[in-house]
């Protein structure tokens, strides 16, 4: 069964919309849609655990991450559920999202549905920047905006 999705992004400066889709449980999930307002560069994209932005980006909580791993990047075998990497802003500040994914889900144990897209003011550095927030957060630095992630018409 399809399962779509979509995501509004609210933040000071930084808006967009994300669409989400999977085919079936077994298949991946496809993320498409632009984010504006960013300074030109890469900026940590990820799904945070909490459906929740009562006080804006910060109630989302850490990165989705249901089987307590480290963060990695989005190819890795070691990454949160949430860790989709990096989206890219060109002069312009925007950015073009197009994502495949094989970890996050629309349905089953991985769904993402009801937690929140966050984008961030720095790049994500994959785990690998040797800073200490490199294995929790990819040291992406503040939360320019975020959005819940909810269900829509397949
Ligand atoms: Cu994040
Ligand atoms: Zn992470």
């Amino acid at each position: 069964m399809t399962v779509k999705a979509v995501c509004v992004l609210q933040g000071e400066a930084v808006k967009g919309t994300l669409f989400f889709e999977q085919a079936a449980e077994s298949q991946p999930v496809k993320v498409t849609g632009e984010v504006s307002g960013l300074k030109k560069g890469l900026h940590g994209f990820h799904v945070h655990e909490f459906g929740d932005n009562t006080n804006g980006c910060t109630s989302a909580g850490a990165h989705f991450n249901p089987s307590g791993k480290e963060h990695g990047a989005p190819d890795a075998a070691v990454r949160h559920v949430g860790d989709l990497g990096n989206i890219e802003a060109g002069e312009n500040g925007v950015a073009k999202v197009n994502i495949t994914d094989k970890v996050i889900q629309l349905q089953g144990s991985n769904n993402i549905i009801g937690r929140t897209i966050v984008v961030h003011a720095d790049p994500d550095d994959l785990g690998l920047g040797g800073h200490e927030l490199s294995k929790t957060t990819g040291n992406a630095g503040a939360r320019l905006a975020c959005g819940v992630i909810g269900i829509t018409k397949s």
